[in-house]
């Protein structure tokens, strides 16, 4: 669906960008997509919360392994938005109060 994300950016005030943590063969066109996110003229100022999520399954890589090929400390340092990362599994509930605090402190009421 990213083709079509951008019909939705006016109107989007802040964005959560889930990566599906267990599949790596999408890990590359994912960090493309973030990229390219960050970089619509729209979305400048919006605050961006990155998940990655499903980290109750087995042999997925590490965190710090994940976010050393997003090149994530390189993207934080030269994107215009703040971006926070969460560890995330919606299964088991793993980091949904940091989400869910997350959306307090970064969406409007
Ligand atoms: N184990 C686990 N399963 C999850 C988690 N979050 C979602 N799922 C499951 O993942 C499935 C949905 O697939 P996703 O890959 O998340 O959805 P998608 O990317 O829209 O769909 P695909 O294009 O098929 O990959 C559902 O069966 C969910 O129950 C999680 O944190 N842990
Ligand atoms: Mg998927």
């Amino acid at each position: 669906m990213g083709p079509i994300w951008p019909s939705y950016f006016t109107d989007c005030s802040s964005v959560i960008f889930m990566v599906d943590s267990a599949n790596i063969f999408q890990i590359s066109a994912s960090c493309i997509q973030l990229l390219s996110v960050l970089s619509a003229e729209h979305l400048r100022a919006a605050p961006v919360l990155v998940i990655f999520n499903k980290r109750d399954l087995p042999c997925t890589m590490s965190l710090v392994e994940m976010k050393s090929l997003f090149r994530m400390d390189d993207i934080i340092a030269s994107a215009p938005q703040p971006i926070t990362t969460l560890e995330v599994s919606a299964r088991s509930g793993q980091g949904l109060k940091e989400v869910l605090s997350w959306l307090d402190s970064n969406t409007s009421k």
